[in-house]
């Protein structure tokens, strides 16, 4: 078998002393944290699109990346060996998951029947890489987004031919997917969204969108695909609007449309900073409202406008997630894709390698540091002396609706003016530093 990435043997745990850069420092995937191993929370996976597609080209120039998988002549001889390389990296890497778009694994032909054919043949090489390796499925999910048909989006499209298109290509999507067992699948809505109103019909493009994820909770039911459905928040980029701007633009939009019960949230760092919020807040927002499913791992550059994708380094941000994460029970069908791609000047086959073991990492620190949060319970104790007001019989009584207005005021009356309480951020900063 011809080997791929040959720099690389195995990437193991040696701990926090090792200098060895091909090493893990903190992730020790059989290691126990509160009762699970670290692999059981954290569900890494790699991204097929960048990891594997992206060869460094931006808007101002070509490919930079030349890989030894790319050099088939044959488009569909290229995709196996990229499967192949795919599954070398995986394994050599340690991770148990990956997630792919239809068209990152096969490419497009003449027809979507030929198209579909491809995928068949792709998935079953992929079905068998799977058996043989023990790798499985975080989600599947469709590219409507990249075809010229789709410029002026796929369920929002003005034209109801698009809208079919982009339907029949979402079913096999969601085929294939049940066929390599994911455990679920996204909706990203690349160009769901406007660049002017000027020509838009935003109450049509809603409804059509909503039509289309319905049609999709239809199909899923049909073809019984168990995986969990997501949605992945964005506020712009490519489009200049885009519908699913952030968790609270997708939860509202759930409930209208009445498909909440079928969706939950697939948040991304870096569309969370794009929509002006903390990687942070999207979680907890989702997390208590029941919607948090699965995370796109990665940052984003706050002094460029951009989803710059860059694979995550910094230790506040996974800590804070995984606190999140650990206080809302832990993934389910859930986890962590490095939806990240390596710099366009981080050419080698070892960049990759890098990029990878240090985001997991960053990740198993932030997992054992969340933990530590946890058993002290130092933030919860805070936050709960913060709101014991509302644990008082008066504040029991306001929060029961047992008090209108004018019993409200007639409380004033007699009391007068509340006492004020310090909100202790800065020493609570510095106790998150401690931990950190
Ligand atoms: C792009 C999105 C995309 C989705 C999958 O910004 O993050 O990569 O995760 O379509
Ligand atoms: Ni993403
Ligand atoms: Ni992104």
């Amino acid at each position: 078998m011809r080997e791929f990435f040959p720099e690389v043997k195995k990437v193991k745990y040696e701990g926090p002393d090792s200098k060895n850069p091909l090493a893990f420092k903190h992730y020790n995937p059989k290691q126990k944290v509160m009762g699970k191993t670290m692999a059981e929370h954290l569900r890494f996976a790699v991204c097929y699109w960048h990891t594997f597609k992206g060869l460094g080209a931006d808007q101002f120039g070509a490919n930079t990346i030349v890989r030894s998988y790319d050099d088939a002549a044959d488009p569909m001889e290229r995709a196996e060996q990229t499967m192949h390389a795919a599954f070398e990296f995986f394994t050599k890497l340690g991770v148990d998951f990956w997630c792919f778009h239809d068209r990152d694994i096969a490419p497009e032909a003449d027809t979507l029947a030929e198209t579909n054919k491809r995928l068949d043949k792709i998935v079953a090489l992929a079905k068998k890489l799977q058996r043989d390796t023990g790798l499985k499925c975080l989600w599947g999910t469709t590219n409507a987004f990249s075809h010229p048909r789709f410029m002026a989006g796929a369920g929002t499209n003005p034209n109801p031919h698009v809208f079919a298109y982009a339907a029949s290509q979402i079913k096999k999507a969601m085929e294939i997917t049940k066929e390599l067992g994911g455990q679920g699948y996204v909706f990203w809505g690349g160009r769901e969204g406007y660049d002017t109103l000027l020509n838009t019909d935003m109450k049509r493009e809603l409804d059509h969108l909503a039509l289309l994820l319905q049609l999709a909770v239809d199909h899923k039911k049909k073809i019984g695909f168990k995986g969990q459905l997501y949605i992945e928040p964005k506020p712009k980029e490519p489009t200049k609007h885009q519908y699913d701007f952030d968790a609270g633009n997708c939860f509202a939009f759930l409930q209208k449309y009445g498909l909440l019960p079928h969706f939950k949230l697939n948040i991304e760092a870096n569309h969370a900073t794009l929509a002006a919020h903390t990687f942070h807040h999207e979680l907890e927002f989702c997390a208590v409202n029941g919607i948090l499913g699965s995370v796109d791992a990665n940052r984003g550059d706050l002094l460029l406008g951009w989803d710059t994708d860059q694979f995550p380094t910094d230790l506040y941000d996974t800590s804070l997630a995984m606190y999140i994460i650990l206080k809302a029970g832990g993934f389910t069908t859930g986890g962590l894709n490095f939806d990240a791609h390596v710099r366009r000047q981080s050419i080698d086959n070892l960049d990759l390698f890098y990029a990878h073991i240090g985001a997991m990492d960053a990740f198993a620190r932030g997992l054992k540091i969340a933990s530590k949060l946890m058993r002290s319970k130092v933030f919860e104790k805070a936050v709960n002396k913060r709101y014991s007001g509302w644990d008082t019989d008066f504040g029991k009584k306001v929060a029961a609706g047992k008090m209108d207005f004018t019993k409200l005021e007639a409380y004033i009356l007699e009391k007068g003016e509340p006492k004020l309480q310090s909100g202790r951020q800065e020493l609570l900063e510095n106790i998150l530093n401690e931990y950190i």
